[in-house]
């Protein structure tokens, strides 16, 4: 990309005044494949040419720079609560720069989010990683007691890829491990298995929820089943997707399958 140097900040900025980031949802269905339980919210850069960045290509700027990172997260937060009030009974799950949980008044901010769109607390699920607690530990542990307090769900994004999972589940209140794709992706070799079997256990002994990330393809889905995930994400249900491409299939989940 040419602007991935100094001026990507500001074009970015401009970028969502502008509506071009945009918001795309990825269903995350119950292990039977039946039903839509939530959806995961996933950003996209609409260029002037029509092409979409995908959000790799400029996260880390994101990341670095605590304006932008709050203005980005106030952006997909308000999209996916407004979204959300068309779907009934479904959760929206919504990814959370790790430096937004050094922020003291980030509980506030969504607390506001919530009492201005009208969502229910309990649908909106923050998905956080394991660095989110790295920078300053004490605040990060307050706000998510705050975010807890106020009803919202919390789920550990890329389970296993860190360094610090084991620690992080003893201290953090969770309502939801998310094991990452690339355990998922080799799921076929006794390793990850035993890993994928290692992940779901723990989850369900200390009471939580469990979606796999990355599923492609119908052995991968039928293996996670077995193991006793909860939920299932990933391309064979459907990529994500913009509403209205959402709300149909929330409305006939038996659409989501024939979307692989
Ligand atoms: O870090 P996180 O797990 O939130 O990353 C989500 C990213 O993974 C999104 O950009 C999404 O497009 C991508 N993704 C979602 N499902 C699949 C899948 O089944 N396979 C692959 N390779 N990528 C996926
Ligand atoms: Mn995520």
């Amino acid at each position: 990309m040419q602007d991935t140097t100094n001026n990507l900040g500001p074009t970015l900025l401009k970028a969502m005044r502008a509506s071009a980031i945009e918001v795309h949802y990825q269903p995350q269905m119950t292990a039977d494949g039946a039903s839509v339980a939530a959806v995961e919210a996933l950003i996209r850069w609409r260029r002037d040419d029509g092409t979409l960045i995908m959000p790799d290509k400029f996260i880390s700027v994101v990341a670095a720079d605590p304006i932008l990172a709050e203005s980005l997260s106030v952006y997909v937060l308000e999209q996916a609560c407004k979204d959300a009030l068309q779907w009934p009974g479904v959760t929206v799950g919504v990814n959370i720069e790790p430096l937004q949980f050094s922020h003291p008044r980030f509980a506030e901010i969504v607390s506001d989010i919530l009492s201005a769109t009208g969502l229910e607390p309990g649908r909106l699920e923050l998905e956080i990683l394991e660095t989110s607690w790295f920078a300053d530990a004490e605040t990060a542990l307050k706000v998510i007691k705050q975010l807890r307090a106020r009803g919202v769900k919390i789920a550990m994004d890329d389970f296993g890829t860190g360094f610090a999972s084991l620690g992080a589940l003893l201290d953090l209140p969770l309502d939801k491990l998310k094991i990452d794709r690339a355990f998922v992706s080799h799921c076929h070799e006794i390793r990850s298995a035993s890993i994928v079997h290692a992940i779901i256990a723990l989850a369900r002994a200390i009471g939580l929820k469990v979606t796999a990330e990355g599923v492609e393809t119908k052995t991968q889905a039928s293996f996670l089943r077995a193991a006793g995930c909860h939920y299932l994400q990933g391309y064979y249900f459907s990529r994500p997707v913009r509403d209205p491409d959402i709300s149909a299939m929330l409305q006939s989940p038996r659409a989501v399958s024939a979307c692989a």
